[in-house]
């Protein structure tokens, strides 16, 4: 399957009002970002994204021996998206997505261990063992979620990001939400008051070619899902979602249109998911085959390996110590999980409602 190029950019706004799809569609992007990613920081995005890998390996298997109970959504595959736009993040700048949130989370840099116990249902978790794998939140780490309804983080996002204007803080929330979630009513209502009010908000659709069993062809009359705000006069960008630094390059770009008052951008983040859509999916919809293909030939980490070896920037030895280390990070988390305390059956009656400072 042929690399998509990196980023393709509409500029609706740019070519006038009434400026179409079609139209946006050719137009050329004006933002360049030059500094491609150096040595240190493309080592960060290997280790990160094999954290993520590695960690949702180990949750599978968990999963598989019946420690973790009810929904739990891989991101295997997935990786580029959220460690590229997290290395775009300023400190303060938000982050929302759904229900397939661990990889959102280690890249937001919440601790594996309380992550995976959260997972587990254990009191050190997240969410005290409460919210389970669709919901974590920290806003230490600027992670606001974790969220099961498909499409209402768009509608939470987009009050981050009034919030962020109201403040005239200068941060950026940054919206993730699925191929599926993009057919959502709630989506294009969020889509209409981002732009009329020039919120500062990076709509990123991260498009896996499914939801649940139904793939997009099945679902959207426009599969172009970058091309979604056209009505709105939302320019978008289709970027290779399986390239963490065609995501970084188009995620700087968007954030510093959003950031600098110009309001939202959408990102359509070409990418796939290996795994079935939850751990209970039987992946009657996809052959095996095309699974494969992907995994062979567009998969994120070993691209950026080859990147990495080719530029002389890791050696064998390098991406080995990586690999041990992220390991071990992993093997204690899953440790910890398995062995720390189930909360108190008195905390059914803490955390329900909250005191307002003011
Ligand atoms: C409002 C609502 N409708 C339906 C569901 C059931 N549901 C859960 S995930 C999902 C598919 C969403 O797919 P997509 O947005 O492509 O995200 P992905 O799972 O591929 O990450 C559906 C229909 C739900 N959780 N919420
Ligand atoms: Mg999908």
């Amino acid at each position: 399957m042929a690399r998509p190029s990196a980023a393709k950019p509409t500029t609706s706004r740019g070519a006038g009002k009434d400026a179409g799809a079609a139209k946006a569609k050719d137009a050329k992007s004006t933002a360049s970002h030059g500094a491609a990613p150096d040595k240190g920081q493309l080592l960060d995005f290997y280790r990160s994204m094999l954290l993520i890998r590695r960690f949702e390996e180990r949750a599978g298997q968990l999963y598989g021996m019946g420690l973790i109970g009810g929904f739990c959504h891989l991101y295997i595959g997935q990786e580029a998206i959220a460690v590229g736009m997290q290395s775009v993040k300023t400190p303060g700048d938000q982050v929302i997505t759904g229900y397939r949130d661990h990889g959102h989370m280690l890249a937001a840099g919440m601790d594996p261990k309380s992550v995976m116990a959260e997972l587990t249902g254990r009191f050190a978790g997240a969410s005290k063992g409460k919210g389970g794998s669709m919901h974590m939140f920290s806003t230490e780490s600027d992670f606001y979620g974790g969220h099961g309804i498909v499409g209402a983080q768009v509608s939470l996002g987009t009050g981050l990001g009034l919030a962020n204007h109201y403040r005239d803080n200068g941060n950026v929330a940054f919206v993730y939400f699925g191929d599926g979630a993009a057919n959502q009513g709630q989506v294009y209502e969020s889509f209409n008051m981002a732009e009329l009010w020039r919120l500062p908000v990076v709509y990123v659709v991260e498009n896996n070619q499914y939801a649940m069993g139904t793939a997009i062809e099945r679902s959207s009359s426009e599969t172009h899902l970058y091309r979604r705000g056209a009505s709105f006069n939302i320019p978008g960008a289709e970027v290779d979602g399986m390239d963490v630094a065609a995501v970084r390059e188009a995620g700087l770009a968007a954030a510093e249109h959003a950031r600098s008052g110009k309001g939202p951008f959408i990102l359509e983040m070409k990418t796939y998911r290996y795994r079935g859509h939850s751990m209970s999916d039987p992946g009657k919809y996809r052959t095996r085959e095309e699974i494969d293909e992907v995994r062979k030939n567009r998969d994120p980490i070993d691209h950026l390996q080859e990147k990495l070896e080719e530029a002389g920037f890791a050696d064998e030895a390098t991406l080995k110590a990586i690999d041990a280390e992220v390991k071990g990070i992993v093997a204690d988390a899953a440790e910890f999980a398995r062995t720390a305390p189930e909360p108190e059956a008195s905390e059914l009656y803490t955390d329900v409602y909250t005191e307002s400072a003011a």
